[in-house]
Parts: C-alpha cells; sequence; structure tokens
C-alpha cells in the first residue's frame, strides 16, 4: 500500500473534528487533498511535526489532535519522542508514514530501513500499535487505524509502506491562511 491510501483510509474514519498537523511536503499535499477539516499543514519546517502537534495538543485540549508525519521527517527530530512521552497529552496520536525514502524531494533513501519501531516506541516509553506492513490486507490495516483513532491515550502507529508519490500541486494557501483555518474552527 501506498502512503497517500493509508491517509485515503484515514479520511473515511475521521469524524471531521480532528485536528491533523501534517510533514511539509507529500504528506501535507495529501492530507490537503483527501481529510475534509481544517489543518495545520507544515510548510518547511522539516522534523517539527512532532512538536508543532505537541503544542496544539496543549493549546487545544477538548480536541483530538492527529500529527502525520513521514520518515525523513521523523528521523530529523526524534528527539521530540523523549518529549512527547514525558509530557504525555492524552489527546495527541501520531502517525508514521514510512516509505523509506524523501519523496518530496527526489526519493533519496532515508536510513529508516533498520529501524525496529516497537523497540524504538517502548524504548520511549511510548503506546503504539503494531506498525501497519506492505503487505497487510486494506482489513487489517483499517483495523490498526480504528485501534489507533480509540485509543484512549497518547498512541503511536507506524505505517511501512511503498514509496510512489501520486502527483498534487502545491497547497495554494500562505502560512497566514493555514492559520486562519484553525481561528475559524474554534468557532
Ligand atoms: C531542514 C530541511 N531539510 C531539507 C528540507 C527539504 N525537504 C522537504 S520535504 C523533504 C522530504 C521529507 O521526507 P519525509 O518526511 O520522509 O516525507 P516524504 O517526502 O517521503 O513524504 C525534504 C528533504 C527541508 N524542508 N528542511
Amino acid at each position: 500500500m501506498y502512503g497517500y491510501e493509508i491517509i485515503q483510509e484515514l479520511a473515511t474514519l475521521l469524524s471531521g473534528e480532528e485536528i491533523i498537523v501534517s510533514s511539509n511536503g507529500n504528506i501535507s499535499r495529501q492530507v490537503y487533498n483527501y481529510c475534509k477539516q481544517p489543518q495545520i499543514y507544515l510548510r518547511g519546517s522539516m522534523g517539527l511535526p512532532i512538536s508543532v502537534g505537541l503544542g496544539v495538543a496543549l493549546a487545544r485540549p477538548e480536541k483530538q489532535i492527529l500529527t502525520i508525519l513521514g520518515d525523513g521527517n521523523l528521523l530529523m527530530g526524534l528527539g521530540s519522542l523523549s518529549t512527547i512521552s514525558y509530557v504525555r497529552p492524552s489527546n495527541l496520536k501520531i502517525l508514521i508514514i514510512d516509505n523509506g525514502v524523501y519523496a518530496t524531494t527526489g526519493h533519496q533513501a532515508t536510513t529508516s530501513g533498520t529501524l525496529n519501531y516497537t523497540a524504538l516506541l517502548d524504548g520511549f516509553g511510548l503506546p503504539n500499535i503494531v506498525p501497519i506492513q506492505r503487505n497487510d490486507a486494506v482489513e487489517s490495516i483499517k483495523e490498526k487505524i480504528q485501534l489507533w483513532l480509540d485509543a484512549p491515550e497518547l498512541n503511536i502507529l507506524p505505517a511501512l509502506v511503498d514509496a510512489k508519490p501520486p502527483t498534487l500541486s502545491n497547497i495554494p494557501l500562505h502560512p497566514e491562511e493555514i492559520a486562519m483555518l484553525q481561528k475559524h474552527s474554534k468557532t
């Protein structure tokens, strides 16, 4: 399965009330195209989605915050896993879309191939779901996403996926307009 298909599956399971914080590049473009509610699309700020998601979770305790990021972004901000384990906001969930490459910038390989997600997340003391595997059946993928969404506390779902990107254009919004989406969603 490809990363964008995981986001499409997720979109069918959302209530529309969640806030999604998505990593720069392809993943934000996919969230913009496939998920309906106003989102926080990160631009350029690689490595920061976990930290930004933490801030949003603390600022909006009444909302479910879903942070979606690529393996390149995860590896660049790995220390932030320790911070979220320590702070532990119960309204924060993280989905890692690991395609093994920096797809947005031309498919250069990342170093995630040797990563054992369960060991990594257990080591940080972070509750996690058994990773989605490339050859998982669609039903099993849906079940894992639902389990992750229904978790009563902080939870991480790694998804190992194939690397083909869909061709999507840039999000036609300025950062100020993205910030306004959130202001409007407060009312
Ligand atoms: C500090 C920094 N380095 C490099 C970039 C260029 N860049 C933008 S997106 C991206 C790839 C992100 O990879 P990943 O998080 O795995 O997501 P994917 O593109 O595979 O969906 C890179 C290298 C950047 N924006 N910031």
